[in-house]
């Protein structure tokens, strides 16, 4: 389709940014999948010293082509984080979350110099908010929280049938436009009870490549 044809366009340009001999944080989704793919296919397998996942998927899909992945807490601060989005707004603050591996996205951006964004243009908005806002939840904070964000002016809905790899749930913040992101993600990150909220306003990401059938966009903030 063509949007997969520009997600995988997108993930072939962030490439360029992986540097030889280091270790690179990879996030999760379909166009992190191209960007996983497109590694063995140009043969940098051998370039990557190793890789921390945001998910089992990625990991496994790591394994599978032989990049080591390696453990956060043994790396130290890495070279580059590639991951897609829900949403990225002109600022490149991004709404992410909808694979459900919201936390350890943020965590392994957290710990990288350069976030690199891989999307298709579709993913580009002037206002974050049409996508809802994943937020990760202790269980047995699951309706406290959500009556807090419902106090927001949002209309929380618990994702049925999903369990993050860290054992938690995730209530999604529909309706609510994000004209600050940056005081959205810390009134949200002070919910008792939250364990993180697919909100990267704080840390932003650095570049954000769009790929698109004629081509591809790159924006640096
Ligand atoms: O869940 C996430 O944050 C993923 O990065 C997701 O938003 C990107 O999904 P896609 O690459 O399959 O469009």
């Amino acid at each position: 389709s063509p949007q997969d044809l520009a997600k995988r366009q997108a993930a072939e340009a962030a490439l360029a940014y992986i540097e030889p001999g280091e270790v690179l944080g990879v996030g999760t989704g379909s166009t992190v999948n191209h960007f996983i793919d497109l590694i063995a296919e140009k043969r940098l397998v051998a370039d990557i010293k190793g890789a921390v996942s945001s998910s089992n998927a990625s990991s496994e899909r790591l394994k599978q082509i032989g990049v080591p992945v390696l453990d956060l807490n043994q790396t130290g601060e890495l070279s580059i984080y590639v991951d897609g989005a829900d949403e990225a707004n002109p600022a490149l603050q991004l709404i992410k979350g909808g694979g459900a591996a919201l936390t350890r996205e943020k965590i392994v951006a957290a710990a990288s110099r350069k976030f690199v964004c891989i999307a298709d243009r579709s993913k580009q908005v002037d206002v974050l908010g049409k996508f809802p806002l994943p937020v990760e939840v202790i269980p047995m904070a699951q309706s406290y929280v959500g009556r807090e964000l419902f106090k927001l002016g949002g209309k929380p809905k618990l994702r049925d049938g999903v369990i993050t790899d860290n054992g938690n749930v995730i209530i999604d913040l529909h309706g609510v436009a994000i004209t600050d992101p940056l005081a959205l993600e810390t009134t949200i990150n002070q919910i008792t009870g939250v364990v993180c909220v697919g909100l990267f306003a704080r840390r932003p990401a650095d570049v954000l490549i769009v790929g698109s059938t004629d081509g591809i966009q790159t924006i640096t903030r």
